[in-house]
């Protein structure tokens, strides 16, 4: 290979993995960085496939006001007068911004800088609201600022790891990675959460929590090591505030393990081995994510987290720290540079002195008096008509909220919706009076601050495409419409970078967060920019934070801080007897816009789906992969079962992922309730009490076509759209009668040339068409009322065929596959495509460990995110023979 590599950040989550881009025209191939510190070359299964959702399908390439395209001029004078506008008549708290963790830091510093410095309002909100949160505030509770402690070094050098509500397999399976190579000598993994994950099916022990229990548990912890006397005396008295307080609040509950196990829904035997571990291993590291931070007392399970290490000294040490990872690229950005409405910039907050320094750096009169509204609060007030200007930037708030078509219907409501993104059409951008387009991943130019603190740069590999212009840029623009030019006259990334480096350093006495000599970084240096962690000084950057036992308070401790075991915010009840929990896939990242572009992402779950106990299905009258609904006070989900041990009885859960666009009955967030963290204001997005129904379909089919297609409104419709390599497949089912499905017949014939081969049979219920464009195929339609459907992926395949076969045509025609086809097993390796089938037929033949089967078929040889469940199948598959031989 003579073409160079860029060397770039992947796009997705928070590990921030160092990429090597070679791009084509606009083609890429794309390896793992091999110098980059976080992953030193390997890339998980999402980061691998990026070549495939760099292409241009689908892109918004001009601005576009209502349904026509327009000049930037044009619309940015558009966007710069509205907001005038409605400032001059409602004040400046009626107009906001809601942004996101996937903007970069350049972005992220010019959105904040408009609006908190020159607008003079608090309300630019992110994305990070419902991600990271009540992390944020239980560190600034804690440590006196929003600062994480440790770095992925304390990963490889701990010698036990809690992950709490983190199922890092595969959602952070680069790192995962890096700590199942440590478990080869010796460290110990104890997964939290009421699901057994794939990070929880390989751990040495599974904590399979009531759900939201995580207060009573660590607090039971802390009493646990009290009475053993396994708390460092020493290190609280040198560093630590509030510990009397902490332990004096504890004994307000029975804290023994007895009563802990009872009410967190654990064994006591695990429960004791729990805190025989963490008792004996100095070298911890506590993980905390979504299971954590997106709770109605989710600071308050990070606070029960801080309170133990700061209690153990397990802290500012080598393989020792509590550890918040972030979900985004920049979702660490955005906290840094001002991005929540609870900060100002900088790490500073709204206190006088702050707001007077941050003014005097940037020049503004008018910096804002106090924090701004929430996300939450924020889509409320939109809902009642206080906001009446919205500008959504690089995030997806019809889909991703909760309480989903609450949010539709403020943002249907909103006299004025701009919506910056590099997607023509998401459920977001349908309500967009202003569409502008952004630069991608790939085309931007800029800086990420990954979850250990770390920069990187994330470099151009592509040419702009059509008039899409950096974010940053957009931004300026309409600051600089807006009458504040010179205060955002930036000609580069580079200059805004440097500007927020210095704001990092001004009149800096005491702020960890200072970027030191990086605000002196020449264009070129900023070019070739290393990685490089903050705190960044003369002498390079900094890898673990405390080290000296120094916070970031006005005495330099640490604060303990009292926590209230409490349960969800909604109690299950007998109307609503389930626990709806709700978070990620392997391959899918959030709202589809990139990761459902690139069919070998789609593989793995290719659709939307609810899993829940044998046991609570029976009960239910539900069996495997039927449709349900799955109801909540919110609103209606239908979508298919999927039964499994692995969910705890009296729980469910719904992957994130699914629109509006892709399967609008399989969306999670109508369900959800909007529940939130009183402190962080961060929703409780894991639990919401939910009830499941048999849906009862008369009648199901599908539809491949050459491109996406929803149908029209109006029919009783359950349906899914499911990419595939050179078409879409359309799976659908209903209740209506003969009429609903002929209406559907006519609406999916439109636009077809040519007469369709047909076949009807009445007698079955059944109808076949097909149509064909020349001697290819170009849709094909299968209902039935009773009976089964044929095989799609032999249908899909020959969308491939230039021209069909005679033979093909015949099958087509009787609807079955030309000799004896079976549906496909699920894919489990994305990287190498290999199927369950495969697998199962290798361990058959004795292969019986995760390296015997990668050995006999490939998977898992690449990034290895499907190790955990290869280990699964290895179980499922010997239990199996157990049985049988019994
Ligand atoms: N593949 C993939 N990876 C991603 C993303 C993606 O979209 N796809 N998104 C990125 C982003 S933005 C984020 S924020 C991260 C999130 O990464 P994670 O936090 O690992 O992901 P989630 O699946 O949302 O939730 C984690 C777990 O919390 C558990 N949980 C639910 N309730 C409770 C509880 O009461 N207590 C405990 N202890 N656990 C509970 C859930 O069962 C779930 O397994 O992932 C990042 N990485
Ligand atoms: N039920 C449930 N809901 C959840 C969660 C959960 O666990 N359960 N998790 C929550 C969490 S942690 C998160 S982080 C959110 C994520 O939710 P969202 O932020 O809404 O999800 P994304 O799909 O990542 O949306 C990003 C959008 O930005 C666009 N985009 C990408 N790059 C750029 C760019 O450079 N510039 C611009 N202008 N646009 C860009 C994409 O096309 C896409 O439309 O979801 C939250 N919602
Ligand atoms: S772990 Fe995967 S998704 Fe996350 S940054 Fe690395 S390659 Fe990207
Ligand atoms: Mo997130």
């Amino acid at each position: 290979m003579s073409r160079a590599a860029v060397r770039t950040a992947c796009p997705y989550c928070g590990v921030g993995c160092g990429v090597a881009g070679r791009p084509e025209g606009r083609a890429l191939e794309v390896a793992g960085d091999a110098a980059h510190p976080s992953n030193f070359g390997r890339l998980c299964s999402k980061g691998s496939a990026l070549g495939a959702t760099v292409g241009l399908e689908g892109r918004l390439l001009s601005p576009m006001i209502g349904r026509r395209a327009a000049s930037w001029d044009e619309a940015t004078a558009l966007v710069a007068r509205r907001f005038k506008e409605t400032i001059a008549r409602h004040g400046q708290d009626s107009v906001a911004f809601y942004v996101s963790g996937q903007l970069l830091t350049e972005d992220y510093y010019a959105a904040n800088k408009l609006m908190k410095g020159f607008i003079g309002s608090g309300n630019i909100d992110t994305n990070s609201r419902l991600c990271m949160a009540s992390a944020v505030v239980a560190h600034k509770q804690a440590f006196g600022a929003d600062l994480v402690p440790g770095c992925y070094e304390d990963l490889d050098l701990a010698d036990l790891v809690v992950f709490s509500g983190h199922n890092a397999a595969w959602t952070h399976p680069v790192l995962f990675r890096r700590m199942e190579q440590a478990r080869t000598r010796g460290q110990r993994h104890v997964v939290i959460d009421p699901r057994r994950t794939d990070t929880a099916e390989v751990a040495d022990l599974h904590l399979a929590l009531a759900p939201q229990r995580d207060v009573r548990l660590w607090n039971g912890l802390l009493a646990e090591l009290d009475r053993r006397g396994a708390l460092d005396s020493a290190y609280i008295a040198a560093h630590v505030a509030g510990f009397a307080e902490v332990k004096a609040a504890l004994s307000a509950d029975d804290q023994s393990p007895a009563a802990v196990a009872a009410d967190c829904g654990v064994p006591l035997a695990d429960l004791q081995q729990f805190f025989d571990w963490f008792a004996q291993t100095p070298r911890t590291v506590s993980l905390f994510s979504m299971g954590a931070n997106q709770s109605a007392q989710g600071v308050a399970k990070g606070l029960a987290i801080l309170n133990v290490h700061l209690a153990t000294g397990r802290i500012g040490k080598p393989g020792a720290c509590p550890f918040s990872i972030t979900g985004q690229p920049n979702a660490m950005g955005g906290r840094e540079t001002g991005g929540m409405a609870t900060t100002l910039a900088g790490h500073m907050d709204f206190d006088d002195v702050s707001r007077a320094r941050v003014a005097r750096f940037w020049g503004a009169q008018n910096v804002a008096p106090r924090p701004g509204l929430k996300a939450i609060d924020m889509f409320d007030a939109i809902a009642d008509g206080k906001i009446k200007a919205l500008w959504v930037m690089a995030t997806n708030p019809a889909v991703s909220l909760p309480n989903a078509d609450k949010v539709r219907a403020a943002l249907a409501a909103c006299p004025f919706v701009v919506v910056s993104d590099c997607m023509a059409q998401t459920d977001t951008m349908d309500f967009a009076h202003v569409k502008l387009p952004a630069l991608a991943w790939g085309e931007k130019d800029g800086t990420v601050t990954n979850s250990e603190r770390r920069i990187s740069r994330q470099r151009r590999l592509f040419d702009p495409p059509g008039e899409a212009r950096a974010d940053w840029r957009i931004i300026a623009d309409v600051a600089s419409a807006m009458g504040w030019r010179e205060a955002f006259d930036w000609r580069s990334p580079a200059q805004v970078f440097r500007e927020w480096a210095r704001l990092t350093n001004y009149e800096n006495q005491g702020r960890m967060l200072a970027l030191g000599p990086l605000a002196g970084l020449t264009p070129q240096a900023y070019e070739a920019l290393e990685p490089v962690q903050w705190p960044v000084t003369a002498a390079g950057g900094t890898a673990r934070l405390f080290e000296d036992g120094v916070f970031q308070t006005a005495d330099g401790r640490a604060r303990m801080v009292v926590t209230e075991a409490r349960g969800p915010a909604q109690a299950t009840d007998r109307s609503f007897p389930l626990a709806l929990n709700t978070g990620r896939v392997r391959d899918h990242w959030h709202t589809l816009t990139r990761t459902g572009l690139a069919p070998d992402l789609c593989r793995h779950t290719p659709e939307p789906y609810v899993e829940m106990h044998p046991a609570d299905a029976e009960r239910l009258g539900v069996i495997d992969r039927a449709l349900v609904r799955v109801q909540t006070m919110q609103g209606e989900a239908v979508t298919l079962t999927k039964l499994t041990d692995r969910q705890r009885q009296g729980s469910i859960f719904m992957p994130m992922h699914w629109t509006q666009a892709f399967a609008p009955s399989g969306r999670a967030n109508p369900l959800v309730a909007a529940a939130v963290d009183p402190k962080s204001g961060q929703p409780e997005f894991k639990h919401t009490p939910a009830r499941v129904r048999p849906y009862r379909e008369t009648w199901r089919g599908f539809f491949i076509a050459r491109a996406g297609w929803s149908p029209p409104a109006g029919l009783d419709l359950v349906w899914r759209r499911i990419p595939q390599h050179g078409c879409q497949l359309h799976e659908f089912a209903g209740r209506g009668d003969e009429t609903e499905r002929e209406a559907l017949r006519r609406a999916l014939s439109k636009g077809a040339r040519g007469e369709p081969m047909r076949f009807e049979d009445a007698s079955a219920g059944s109808l076949r068409e097909a149509y064909l464009a020349g001697e290819a195929l170009d849709r094909v339609l299968f209902t039935a009322t009773s009976g089964a459907l044929p095989p799609r992926d032999w249908l899909a395949e020959l969308f491939a065929k230039d021209a069909l076969s005679a033979l093909d045509r015949t099958a087509l025609l009787i609807g079955r596959a030309p000799g004896r086809v079976v549906e496909s097993a699920p894919l489990v390796c994305a990287c190498r495509g290999v199927r369950a089938d495969r697998i199962g037929a290798a361990i058959e033949a004795g292969a019986g460990s995760v390296d015997a089967v990668s050995e006999a078929t490939g998977a898992g040889s690449s990034c290895g995110s499907c190790r955990p469940e290869i280990v699964w199948i290895i179980a499922q598959t010997q239990s199996k023979k157990v049985r049988h031989a019994a």
